[in-house]
Formats: C-alpha cells, structure tokens, sequence
C-alpha cells in the first residue's frame, strides 16, 4: 500500500517468470503453520500473505498438517512449541532470534522448511524469504542459517511531543503531534514493519533531550498512551525505551532533589519502574542523556556518571530493564581561548576511570568518533578501552552534518570503517565490530544503536536515495561482515526492481556519494566548518571562537588541531600503540585525519604528493563537479523509474550540484584569503 516513495524496500513488486515465478508461486501456495502463531509469528504470517499476494498473485492456504504430496513452507519455531509471546526483554538472546531455511526437494516438489529461535527469529526468517524472492534468488538454491551479529541493534528517535524532531530533516514526527502521541497509529505500525525487515529489535521513542511534557511520559497519565505505541512495536519484535530526564524527581516527583545517592529519589525511581511495568511489562529501559549540553546529570550533586546509571539500574533490574547511559559527555561552554581544554578527549577522560563500576544492566552509549558525528573523524579512543562495561555504538543515521538529506551520501561505507577499525586493545581481532558484539571482553548486553532519519515525508527520508541509509545501518549491524555494496546492491534492487541499468547507475551514485560530499565540506579531517546551530552549509569560522570546542585554528600559515603528546592536547595517547604512534606523528598520520590531528603550514606536503593547501582546492572544484555528475547519472534513468520517483530525485541532486559550488567557493575564497597563496592551476577563486 502506498505510492512507491512510501513503500521504500518493501516494494513487493509483481515476480516475472524469470523471477521463477511459477515455483514460488506452488511453494508459497500452502504454507503449513506449526504451533500456535502469536505475536511477531503472527506479523510474519501476515507479511507472507502480502507478499505472496504482492509478488505473486496468489493467496496461500494456511494449514496446520503437512500435505501428503506437493511442495510446501512449513513455518516453526524451534522448540516444536507455540510461540508464548515475545523475546523476554531481559534475556535479549540472539539465539531467540535466529532462524535457518532449509530446503527439501524432490522431483517435483520443493519444501522448505523456515524456523525461528522464536517468534522473533520466525518474523526475520520471513523477510528474508520475501527479500530473496524479490532479489530473483533461485528457490532451489534457497538455504539459510543465520543468528544476528549484535544483541541490541537499536534506533534512537529524536522526536518531540510537540511533533517536531530534532536534526529531522524529513518532515515533522509520525509519534506525536501538539503536545500527544498520535491517535491513529497506523504510520507507527508501518514503520515498525520496516525496522523489523531489517532486524531493528529496540526503539526509544522521544528525543535524548527531554522536555516537559516527555519528562511526564512516565507518570500514571502519560503511560497509557505509551503503552499503545509499545503494542504497536511488541508485534514487530521490537522493545520499547524511553529517554528520561535525570531531573524528573525534582522536577515532576516533588522529591526536592535528584542526587541519585538520595533514598528518596531512588524509592522515587524505584516506584516509576514499577509503574513503568504494570503499563509495559516488557518494556525496553531508559535512554539517559545527563550532564551533557545542560541537561541534568548526577554533577549537580557532585556524584559520577556511574552513581547516577546505577541508581537507576537498581531500579529497573527487577524488571529486566536496562539503562542506556550516553557518554557524549564534554564541556560545552569552553572559552575559545583555553588551548588546554580538547573536546575529543572528554568521553575518554570522563568514562574510563569508571571501567567496571556499572551494574550489569547498564549499557555505555557511545558516539562513533570523539566529537560529533562529523563527515570524518577517528573512531572514538573509548572503544577498546573499558573491558568492564557493556557498550552501545552510536551512529547517526540523520544527516545532521552530512547534507541533511539534501546532498546524497550513503553512510554505510563510513560506518563500516568504524566497525572494522582495530583498537589493538588486544594482539589480534580487537575490531570495534568484535568489542560491541559483546565476546570479546564478556560483556552481559552490548550493540549498536542510531539516530533515526525518518519523518512524516511521504517517503520517509526526505531524500528517496537517504532511505538505502536506513535500510543499510539495520542490514549492516545484523552482520557487519556485509559491505557496503552488496547492501546498496540489495537497496537498490528491491526498491528499484532488478534492471541492470538502474541497479548499475544507483549503485554508483550510493556508493560514490560520502567520498564527494567529503571533498567539498570538510578537508583532511577537519570538520565543523558549517552553519553554527543548522549545520548546513558552509561558514569557515562560524564555530571558531564559539564555546563548544570546534576549532580549526586556520591562520595565514597553516591549518589544524595538534592533538598530539609533544606539542599538543596529547589526545593521540588515548588509544593504543600502534594507533597512538600512527596518529601522532605526522609522516605517518593518515591523509583523510591530517588536520583533526595535527597544525600544519599550508606548504605541508600530503602523502598523495599535493600540499594542503593544493588539496583543499582541488578536492573543492572536484568535488562540486562529482557532485554535478551525479545529477548527470541519474537523469539516464529518466522512464526506468516511475515519474514520482524520478523527479523527487532530480530535484534533490539538483539542489545539491548547485551547493556544492557554494561550498567551493566560499571554502577556496577563505583559504585563499588566508594564505594567499594561489591555485596551481590557476582556477577562478573570488
Ligand atoms: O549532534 C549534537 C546535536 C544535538 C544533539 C546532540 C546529542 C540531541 O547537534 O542536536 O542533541 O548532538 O547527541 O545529544
């Protein structure tokens, strides 16, 4: 249902005979049901019948005992029982969520036999198969064994009561509209289908900076209504969380203080839990952002960020809950002037002495790099450096400071460098993906979490194409040993269908795009280089003598943070040898993080062979003309994609061609007047 924009990935477009048609068609014509379907087993039986109805024409017979001949799914979960109910969130077992495929065939007939560790792993199961039948996958060469990679595979909403978002760039909230959560929750349930798709198995639903009215979200009035949007989501296996304000006993509780080593407060906490629970007996946990750019925090009462977890750990740990507590942590009215103070040292220097004083069911959220979710930055020192306490990675998947999904860029290359980025905490496999799936340090619960880019848009994302980044982040954290190809491949494919020439045009795009919104932002590394407050657009010193620890400290000599021991903020030392040494010297510190690392005169020569200076002007005119090509390339699937589509499309690439060259100019203009040293080549500069 729906235009094609808001069908997204789950197109179901009819199947053609070369799509083997007529064998999924006998396949999917009986489905036997083994065990009592409930739950999300109950949404997985409702999406096979759409998407053989969809696909393939048909509306399958629904059966409790194996026909005698003929070909069949059987559909299970494993232990031979009924599903009773959903994953127990406290367990949050991925063996629960795993699901095999196996095939049986003979001469004439297939079967094909689909089990799921639960209902969760039966729903999962089902979309693979439908994603394989739209992908044109031969059913006789159909076989799957798959466990999910990650516990917590996680979106974080920013939305606000008042139905605004926060860094949305999509349209306003599908949760809540003046001050409500939604009446009619049916776009609610479609976007839960697909998170679900993509093995989304936990949401928190309002934004990490809590105002008033969410702050209320967990009082006897306000449950209610959030037990609607949790029934909602319990049907596609996916738990519930809320981001609380630390403040609430002070603020709704009439406690008179929030200090978490307080009895009052805890008994405070300790109730609302309970509350929590008769509304939600599943309910997910808290999503905690404290003493983080004012918001309250355990710091008022001269307590730590463990004091404060824990205080509300114990009180959700009868429940099972768990308590998710963000480590962008820094000072954010830092004086300009100060050199000594380095904003990508705080989560580090904050957090690591705490290792190991958590309770088990605290989990640390942590950004990808030590800053903001910039278009380059290192992968955050944190990683590797706490072997005692579970840990969530935070991605963005809004494009907050990456063209708010008015520049394509597809992330998923990106956050496969995080994934894949070796810590060398240990001798060898000490990738971040080995630490935040959980074995290697032992931890109780860990994952991956991300902020949604979705709104009310009819196509979601704003963007056509920023949905592939939706789709890639859940595709990518349920096995990150996927790349980012083949889920743009697989993107492209079911949302586009299976032409070669648009599978081909639209791979390129995806997989260009980060590399070229790159060349013409943010240089070597250097980042925050934008609007102040928007983040779009380019403004060279808009956060230059601001408080929030941005700086690029561009002179007429040179350009750069050193961070390094010697000479600078010594943030180098935060991670382990050989990376230290790697990033702190400078013949050796990688091209693409130069200037986040080191202050270099423009003269400095790059290991690509072009001084800075050169390299700033040449990725610039480069990069708004890569950005014009993209335009190009996607008109020639002008007629292989639908009208809508199309040109929604177009407007966008349009748009972003014609900002790229601000972007050029504007940043060649500042550093020419800078340096004054002119373009090798000679290139107009204003
Ligand atoms: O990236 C910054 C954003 C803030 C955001 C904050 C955070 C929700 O500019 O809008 O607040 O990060 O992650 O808490």
């Amino acid at each position: 249902v729906g235009s094609t924009l808001y069908r997204t990935w789950l197109q179901y477009n009819e199947v053609g005979e070369n799509g083997f048609r007529g064998m999924y068609r006998e396949l999917l014509g009986r489905i036997v049901v083994a065990g009592e379907s409930s739950g999300a087993f109950a949404a997985a039986l409702r999406e096979l019948e759409l998407g053989a109805k969809s696909m393939l024409g048909i509306n399958p017979e629904f059966m409790n005992a194996a026909p005698s001949s003929g070909s069949y799914l059987r559909i299970g979960i494993k232990t031979g029982e009924a599903s009773s109910g959903d994953r127990a969130v406290s367990a949050w077992g991925k063996e629960d969520e795993a699901f095999s495929l196996k095939r049986f065939s003979t001469d004439d007939s297939i079967r094909l036999e689909l089990t799921g560790g639960s209902s969760s792993g039966v729903l999962y199961g089902v979309f693979f198969l439908l994603r394989a039948i739209a992908l044109g996958m031969n059913p006789q060469e159909l076989a799957a064994e798959e466990t999910p990679v990650n516990r917590l595979r996680m979106i974080n909403q920013w939305d606000n009561a008042d139905g605004s978002i926060e860094r949305g760039y999509a349209g306003n909230s599908i949760f809540y509209e003046g001050g409500e959560i939604v009446q009619d929750t049916s776009r609610i349930r479609d976007y839960a289908r697909m998170l679900a798709s993509v093995g989304i198995n936990a949401i928190s639903i309002n934004n990490v900076n809590v105002h008033e009215i969410e702050t209320r979200f967990i009082t006897e009035e306000g449950l209610p209504e959030v037990a609607r949007v949790a029934d909602v989501f319990r049907e596609y296996g996916i738990a519930l969380f809320l981001s609380i304000n630390f403040a609430a006993p002070l603020v709704i509780g009439g406690v008179g203080t929030a200090d978490p080593l307080d009895a009052e407060v805890r008994q405070w906490w300790a109730e609302t839990a309970n509350r929590i629970y008769r509304h939600i007996p599943d309910f997910g946990g808290f999503v905690v952002k404290a003493d983080s750019e004012h918001r309250p925090g355990p710091f008022a009462y001269g307590r730590d960020h463990a004091d404060g977890a824990n205080m509300l750990a114990e009180a959700l740990e009868p429940h099972g809950g768990l308590v998710i507590w963000r480590c962008f942590v820094y000072n954010c009215m830092q004086d300009w002037r100060d050199r000594s103070t380095d904003r990508a040292r705080a989560a580090y220097d904050h957090f690591k002495p705490l290792d190991g004083k958590f309770r088990d069911n605290v989990l640390l959220q942590i950004k990808n790099g030590p800053m903001d979710f910039q278009v380059r930055e290192p992968v955050s020192p944190l990683f590797g450096a706490m072997t005692r306490t579970n840990q969530v990675l935070e991605f963005q998947v809004t494009q907050e400071y990456t063209g708010q999904q008015r520049h394509l860029c597809y992330l998923v290359p990106q956050w496969k460098q995080v994934l894949d980025f070796d810590t060398h905490a240990v001798t060898s496999g000490g990738e971040v993906k080995n630490i935040v799936e959980g074995s290697l340090f032992g931890m109780k619960i860990s994952g991956v979490a991300a902020v949604s880019n979705i709104g009310n848009d009819e196509c979601w994302t704003g963007h056509p194409l920023a949905q592939a980044n939706l789709y890639g982040y859940g595709r990518l954290i349920w096995n990150p040993d996927l790349s980012a190809e083949e889920i743009a491949e697989e993107w492209a494919r079911l949302t586009f269908g299976n032409q070669p020439v648009v599978i081909d045009k639209v791979l390129h795009m995806l997989m260009a795009s980060w590399s070229i919104y790159e060349s013409y932002t943010s240089p070597l590394g250097v980042g925050w280089m934008v609007v102040p407050h928007y983040h779009y657009g380019p403004d060279v010193d808009g956060y230059e003598y601001s408080r929030w620890g941005t700086y690029h400290f561009a002179d007429r000599d040179g350009i750069g943070v050193d961070r390094t021991v010697a000479s600078g903020t010594g943030y180098t030392a935060q991670y382990f040898s050989p990376n230290r040494e790697m990033y702190d010297s400078l013949e050796n510190c990688p091209d693409e993080l130069l200037l986040f690392f080191h202050h270099v005169p423009y003269s400095h020569r790059l290991h690509s062979g072009s001084t800075v200076i050169q390299h700033i002007y040449d990725t610039h005119f480069a990069g708004a003309e890569a950005a014009e090509g993209l335009g190009m390339v996607w008109s020639v699937l002008k007629d292989r994609v639908d009208a809508e589509r199309f040109e929604a499309v177009e407007a966008r690439l349009a748009e972003q061609a014609e900002h790229a060259k601000h972007w050029r100019d504007v940043i060649n203009t500042y550093f020419y007047r800078k340096s004054g040293v002119p373009d090798e080549q000679g290139r107009q500069i204003y």
